[in-house]
């Protein structure tokens, strides 16, 4: 499959790059670090990159603004998903062909054409290597796009699939010009609202006699947060992190838009994804959530925590 996604790219004349939507720096960093090596290799092809573009990982450049007509003859690769719905942009179907790279586990509704590896901690890593591989010459700000996605998949090197590889491939980024004060000082800043919506979550977590904390943000909260249910329900679980006494943390946020409550669930050192599941939703063993449809579910869901921590 690797010899024939490199057959077609220099085949085409005409490349989209997709990712996910509500993009991660893995995501943008794969679809950009692509690009513009394909752009350095094939100055005479179009190559564009396309979707969503998140606030908080818009310092890597934006995106581009394609007609429909220029899928008809286009080679799409999609990177960092392989599931249809999740896909910025959902022109992805009109190319002629699609590709996938990707590092998550589920299966691809999309297309037989998959090259995937979920032993690799970011979909950057195993991009940087298909194309060292191939021989491309990866350009430096190519090389600040991977690198950037692979420390924040890995969470700084931290996270269970990091292997010596990953160091290796991040070094030859390095090596070939990657700017990591640029992605570090970038990744490390936040918005002042960020940092008080932080300060006050954090005052507001109530905590449960086994070593739970959880967060319920009812409707009322977007009157004093009047911001995407995401910046509370992902952004703000991490202001429970870190604290000796709390070994699972959770987050509840009722979605307007959708009528749901949105779970998110941590765990330091105990695997919880059972207990996601049990309630239809998913993820890593210590990273993972689930949507829930009433506020009695979620005292369900804290209650089996509980239980979790009591055995
Ligand atoms: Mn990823």
């Amino acid at each position: 499959m690797i010899k024939k996604l490199f057959q077609k790219i220099k085949e085409y004349d005409t490349i989209i790059l997709h990712r996910h939507s509500r993009p991660d720096l893995d995501a943008l960093g794969s679809q950009r670090g692509l690009a513009l090596t394909l752009k350095q290799c094939y100055p005479q092809k179009q190559i564009y990159m396309v979707g969503d573009m998140s606030s908080r990982y818009h310092f890597l450049g934006d995106m581009d603004t394609i007609e429909d007509f220029i899928y008809a003859n286009a080679l799409v690769i999609i990177t960092d998903v392989s599931v249809g719905h999740m896909v910025s942009d959902d022109r992805y179907t009109l190319a002629k062909e699609i590709f996938i790279i990707d590092h998550h586990k589920n299966p691809s509704d999309i297309t037989e054409n998959v090259i995937c590896n979920p032993n690799k901690v970011a979909v950057c890593e195993l991009i940087t290597e298909l194309l060292l591989d191939q021989g491309f010459e990866i350009p430096p700000y190519a090389a600040t796009s991977l690198f950037g996605g692979i420390i924040t998949d890995s969470g700084r090197f931290q996270y269970g699939e990091t292997t010596g590889d990953t160091l290796r491939t991040a070094g030859k980024l390095l090596d070939l010009g990657a700017d990591k004060e640029f992605i570090y000082k970038n990744i490390y800043t936040e918005s002042l609202l960020d940092r008080q919506m932080k300060n006050w979550f954090g005052t507001q977590f109530k905590t449960t006699a086994y070593g739970v904390a959880y967060l319920k943000n009812d409707k009322d909260i977007f009157e004093k947060y009047p911001v995407d249910v995401f910046n509370i329900s992902r952004g703000m679980v991490s202001v429970m992190a870190g604290i000796e006494e709390i070994k699972i943390w959770c987050n509840f946020t009722y979605d307007i838009e959708n009528d749901v409550i949105l779970g998110e669930f941590r765990s330091r050192e105990v695997s919880i994804v059972d207990i996601a599941k049990k309630y239809g939703g998913g993820g890593h063993d210590l990273a993972c959530g689930a949507t829930l449809y009433s506020w009695e579910d979620v005292d369900k869901v804290i209650e089996d925590f509980n239980t979790r921590l009591q055995l």
